[in-house]
């Protein structure tokens, strides 16, 4: 136990370096948090929340800083970690004030651990670790996160308080090893980092070297997020006698390609943080249908991406459009050939590609 102390033992740990790494952390993942209700509502639509289809770019921006500080945790979340502990290795005292606080430090680590590692797997496609719905588990272990911050918070809040008030810090100890204020120096560096390193997944042309995804790399000079061969569309797709159901309408594609075509700059957001601008040309949607809740259903079959629902603000924005044509050619099969759904301020996984119906919803 003495020699486990020992060897735990820093003198540039500090209360107030613990507050101001504290304070950090809860930024970035305030922020995240926010902006990750944000894409969780807009996704599971309630009657209280609204998301507008302006600003164009919003999602865009709201989700590429949901993972920009997701990520920021990661060296925020271990410097504090590292901060406290010794402390976690401390034998409990088994008091009732003292166990609860103990377990609600365990839930934040644990629920903290939990996001960061999730999020990361997300970002990199890599669902084989997850055997559960991502975006489920993510969502309900984001509010056991922020309980047990705002717990913790409340515990710790005089300590705090104090060790932010004093004016003068504590005198920095003669270890000959690095200084509090290198300790923070280095956090912000290393979130830095990370963050310059990714965003180029959102950012066109920057080829930062971590982004999971570069934005200009894919058929028609935008990336695929899943594949006609991947969903068993490709034949349905290519299908001369292929229609577009309106209602009791039926559109051939020669018949949307004579309606007035539009071509507008969209960008697609995937939630999973690439995102990418491309000139989108098609029918409109307000052209074809009009109403405040439209299903739209894909060729595909399986998984939960098949359909959508285009909601007021959307389904009557003029730049919605039924995309024809990306980047001045006609829609490449993985972009959804011959007909699919791009609307501003939405996210990726609701543009559905490969349409087959639009349906007015009461
Ligand atoms: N039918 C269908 N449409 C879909 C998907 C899907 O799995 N099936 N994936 C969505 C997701 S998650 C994204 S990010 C966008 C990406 O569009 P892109 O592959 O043309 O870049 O398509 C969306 N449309
Ligand atoms: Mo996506």
């Amino acid at each position: 136990m003495k020699t486990a102390l020992v060897r735990f033992h820093s003198a540039v740990r500090s209360p107030r370096l613990t507050s101001r790494q504290g304070l950090a952390l809860a930024t970035a993942f305030g922020i995240c948090f926010v902006t990750g209700l944000f894409s969780h509502f807009i996704q599971q639509p309630t009657s209280w929340f609204y998301w507008p289809s302006r600003p164009v770019q919003l999602y865009r921006f709201t989700q590429g800083l949901h993972v920009a500080t997701g990520l920021a945790t990661i060296p925020l979340l271990s410097v504090k970690l590292w901060s406290v502990y010794p402390k976690l290795f401390r034998w409990p005292r088994f008091a009732a004030a003292d166990l609860i606080e103990r377990g609600s430090l365990a839930l934040l680590v644990a629920a903290a651990l939990f996001q960061v590692v999730t999020g990361v797997f997300n970002i990199s496609l890599w669902y084989a670790p997850m055997p559960f719905f991502f975006p489920a588990a993510h969502y309900w272990t984001a509010w056991l996160a922020v309980g047990s911050i705002l717990v913790h918070v409340g515990v710790k809040l005089p300590i705090i308080r104090r060790s932010l008030r004093r004016t003068k810090p504590r005198p920095e100890p003669a270890t000959g090893g690095i200084s509090r204020r290198g300790v923070l120096i280095a956090t912000g560096l290393a979130a830095g980092t990370i963050t310059a390193a990714t965003v180029g997944q959102t950012i066109p042309n920057l080829n930062t070297p971590l982004a999971p995804r570069r934005p200009n790399v894919g058929p028609q000079g935008v990336p695929v997020n899943a594949t006609a061969i991947g969903l068993g569309v490709v034949e349905a797709a290519q299908d001369p006698n292929w229609r577009l159901t309106v209602g009791d309408r039926q559109y051939s594609l020669a018949g949307l390609q004579a309606l007035p075509q539009h071509t507008f700059r969209l960008p697609i957001t995937c939630v999973e943080g690439w995102s990418a601008e491309g000139d989108w040309t098609g029918v409109r949607l307000i052209d074809l249908i009009d109403g405040d809740r439209i299903l739209v259903r894909s060729l595909q079959q399986r998984g939960i991406y098949h359909s959508s629902i285009v909601e007021g603000p959307h389904a009557r924005d003029p730049l919605t459009l039924l995309a024809l044509r990306l980047n001045g050619e006609v829609l490449h099969l993985d972009h959804g050939y011959p007909c699919r759904l791009i609307a501003p301020n939405r996210p990726g996984v609701m543009q559905t590609k490969w349409l087959s119906s639009l349906e007015l919803l009461p």
